[in-house]
């Protein structure tokens, strides 16, 4: 809804909307004159994120306006793309891609789904019904190189891998963070708008937040205590915590007592893993591993939180069901100031009980079991460079740049040269688009109307906000949801239903509202006293529909009722894990370095460095090194160096710090711009390279299939 106002003479207007850009859904309160932007302000009367914004959200207006934006479907001809027709460009891909099933199956075409789909409400309420047109198992997404571990975890536990636990940082008194950095990220699974305060204030309240990360980031900064953990080893740290918690029989199991099971198997889990033990392996020091243990067992509101950093390690899936089970037998879950749960107005799929989405099928090549449909990312490139039956010949990204972003990168972007068939749903020619035989560019931002539907899931507090489009489509610009849907009407074998055809998204948002845990539908009259979208509407700044409530048992999925302590699947990777415990030793040869990565406040995974408002200043794509490290091997600062791995090599600046362990180098991901073909005006100090061209697909979680970023050995010479 937009209130208008009077500036000297010119007309103005206020539209309220939520940013989704990231995860932190803050409210935002721009004033605009109908065909330009005056100012993007964070809404302070926003229930939710109160006046909070980064310089992201900021620029919503500038990329509404960006030229190097994409609005009309781009064909691939012999003298570069040219603009052509949505309906010629729908039939161009409906023939290729049913030519490609017919001659090669279904499993030829693979689909990979992006970051910004989730993001996008449309997109996922219509992503479904095309994926089911297109019915492969070579399905993608950026899910297996971020929280798949999450999802893992909370399916064998939970019954289903969208119950995922949110620290409860609102209530807080004691949080432990481990390989995530709010103060850059903004949160995630966590949407938490103003995250920076809300952590203060746990201090403020004479509580305490540990962050446990390799390197001293923006979050560590702030924090009452930093511990350095090496890369990749924090399954060590979280079992020796285990240990103290299980020697000591320090349990509270509190209301889930009469709900869980398998609570004998994990007392003998951590006998082996002693804070000594683990002592030398993590880096940290075995007091402080039992001095935390100690403050986080005797703080009442307390919660042990791991993201990012925590998931996308080799042993990724077992560090999150050892923050689960840590939180659940210690006191600390679905309780106030623990780790909680949401009740959101609209849920996210919460499948049906006993359920079970893994190992349906494998990866053709690796052998890697699918779950809740995908295969891990990391096997795409070779599932298209393998030839044979079920080869990938056809590849169809929405929302993605898997050349910057998946795991050696690199290689993938000469195995798209070989597809058939590309098409490719972003707003940009980029690093991946350029390699589409079409492109189909839909809305964005500040174009398409909004409701969070996977970030109101993950909140910490539940809330309902709908924000309606600031401007419409302009010269037949489509929406995300209507470009994948006239593409499902292309690729269906079955004549779709009739309300399938009629729907919009904004038909199946009012229905799940009412449908929802605040909505009415038992009968018409009643319908108007639960909440609605028009409700919803009214609320230009949201509605707050209170703090986060115990939610279990109610919550669980799982065939017998009962939370799972211990799924097997887990324990047999705990046996392996002790098999490489005797052997694991922290040496590294002279030149010889773990990675990790990092991200930025003013940049977003691979896109926006075309925003020159965002990436001013110095340049962000260097390797930080520790000063010793840099003395040692007579590096000096901004010194351009060689990263080595196994899979290639980059060029890149060293950046001298002492915020970094020393053994540790950190890079940022999505770099690497200015290629050949694409059409980005990135300025030349920030284009960088890709990090993604030296991480190795091979390197995964092998429980999760998640990629496994942090840690990957790397030599760095002149
Ligand atoms: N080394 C390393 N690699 C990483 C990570 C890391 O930490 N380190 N992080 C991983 C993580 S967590 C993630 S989520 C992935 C991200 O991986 P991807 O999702 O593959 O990459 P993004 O950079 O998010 O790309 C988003 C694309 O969507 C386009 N886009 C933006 N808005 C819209 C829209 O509204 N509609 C459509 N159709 N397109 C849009 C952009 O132009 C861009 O091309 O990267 C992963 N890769
Ligand atoms: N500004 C900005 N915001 C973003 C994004 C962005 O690109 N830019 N991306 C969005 C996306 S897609 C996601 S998934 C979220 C991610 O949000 P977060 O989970 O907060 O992720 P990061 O900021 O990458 O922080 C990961 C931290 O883990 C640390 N780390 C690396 N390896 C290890 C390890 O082995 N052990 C431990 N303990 N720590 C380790 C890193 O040093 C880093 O500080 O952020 C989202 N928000
Ligand atoms: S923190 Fe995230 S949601 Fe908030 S303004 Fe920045 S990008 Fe947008
Ligand atoms: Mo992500």
């Amino acid at each position: 809804m937009n209130v208008s106002s009077n500036t000297k003479s010119r007309k103005t207007y206020i539209h309220y909307r939520v940013c989704n850009l990231c995860e932190a859904m803050c409210g935002l309160e721009i004033e605009h004159d109908g065909q330009e932007i005056l100012s993007i302000k964070g809404d302070e009367k926003d229930p939710f994120s109160k006046g909070s914004i980064c310089p992201k959200g900021a620029i919503l207006g500038e990329m509404y306006k960006d030229p190097d934006r994409l609005r009309r479907p781009l064909k691939k001809t012999d003298s570069g793309f040219v603009e052509i027709g949505w309906d010629e460009a729908f039939n161009i891909v409906g023939e290729r891609l049913n030519g490609i099933r017919s001659q090669y199956g279904n499993d030829a075409i693979a689909l990979y789904f992006g970051n910004p789909t989730v993001h996008n409400y449309g997109a996922l309420m219509y992503a479904g019904a095309f994926k089911k047109a297109i019915r492969t198992k070579n399905n993608f997404s950026a899910t297996s190189m971020d929280q798949l571990p999450h999802h893992f975890a909370s399916h064998f536990m939970f019954g289903s891998g969208m119950i995922m636990p949110i620290p409860d940082i609102n209530r807080t008194d004691y949080m432990v963070i481990m390989g995530a950095n709010p103060l850059a990220s903004n949160g995630s699974i966590m949407s938490a708008a103003g995250v920076q305060k809300r952590l203060r204030d746990i201090q403020q309240r004479g509580g305490k937040y540990v962050v446990i990360d390799p390197r001293v980031t923006e979050t560590a900064k702030s924090s009452d205590e930093h511990l350095f953990i090496q890369p990749d080893t924090d399954v060590y740290f979280l079992l020796a915590m285990l240990h103290v918690i299980t020697k000591e029989k320090k349990y509270d199991l509190g209301h889930v007592e009469a709900c869980i099971t398998n609570f004998k198997e994990i007392e003998s889990i951590a006998t082996t893993y002693s804070p000594e033990s683990v002592s030398q392996i993590t880096g940290v020091n075995a007091n402080d591993i039992k001095r935390i243990t100690e403050e986080y067992l005797n703080t009442e509101k307390a919660v042990l939180y791991g993201r990012m950093g925590v998931s996308t390690q080799s042993y990724g899936g077992l560090c999150h069901w050892l923050i689960n089970l840590i939180n659940i037998i210690t006191g600390h879950f679905d309780k106030e100031g623990g780790a909680m749960f949401t009740n959101p107005a609209l849920p996210v799929v919460r499948n049906k009980k006993g359920h079970n989405p893994y190992g349906r099928w494998k990866s053709r090549v690796r052998g890697l079991p699918e779950f809740e449909g995908e295969l891990p990312v990391s096997t795409m490139v070779e599932e298209m460079e393998t030839e044979g039956k079920g080869q990938i010949k056809a590849l169809f990204t929405h929302a993605g740049n898997p050349v910057l972003s998946s795991p050696n990168g690199g290689r993938m972007d000469k195995a798209l040269k070989g597809l058939e068939f590309m098409v490719s749903m972003d707003i940009y020619l980029n690093e991946t688009s350029k390699h589409a035989d079409i492109i189909l560019p839909p809305t964005t931002g500040l174009e398409i109307d909004h409701y969070d539907l996977i970030f109101n899931s993950f909140a910490v507090s539940n809330n309902a906000k709908y924000s309606e489009a600031l401007f419409p489509p302009k010269d037949g610009q489509r929406h995300d949801w209507q470009i994948l849907k006239a593409l499902t009407k292309r690729l269906s074998k079955k004549k779709l239903p009739l309300m399938y055809r009629i729907s919009t998204p904004k038909m199946w948002l009012r229905l799940g509202l009412l449908n929802g845990s605040y909505g009415n539908l038992s009968t018409i009259k009643k319908l108007f006293t639960g909440l609605n979208l028009r409700k919803i509407k009214r609320s230009v700044h949201g509605i707050d529909l209170g703090p986060l409530i115990p939610m279990f048992p109610k919550l669980i999925r799982t065939k017998n009722q009962k939370i799972n302590l211990a799924p097997q699947l887990f324990l047999d990777q705990l046996k392996t894990l002790q098999t490489q415990f005797a052997d694991k030793r922290n040496e590294l040869l002279e030149n010889e370095f773990r990675l990790i990565g990092r991200r930025h406040l003013r940049s977003n995974n691979s896109w926006m460095h075309n925003t020159e408002k965002l990436v001013s200043g110095k340049n962000r794509c260097t390797v930080m090194m520790n000063a010793l490290d840099a003395d040692r091997l007579g590096f000096k600062n901004k010194e351009e160096v060689v990263v080595k791995s196994k899979v290639g090599e980059i060029k890149i600046p060293v950046e001298i710090t002492k915020n970094i362990m020393t053994g540790v180098v950190s890079i940022p991901h999505g770099f690497g711009h200015h290629r050949k073909g694409t059409k980005l005006k990135v300025a030349e100090a920030h284009a960088g390279v890709s990090m993604n061209d030296i991480t190795d697909h091979n390197r995964l979680d092998a429980l999760t299939g998640n990629a496994a970023f942090s840690g990957q050995i790397v030599k760095i010479v002149r």
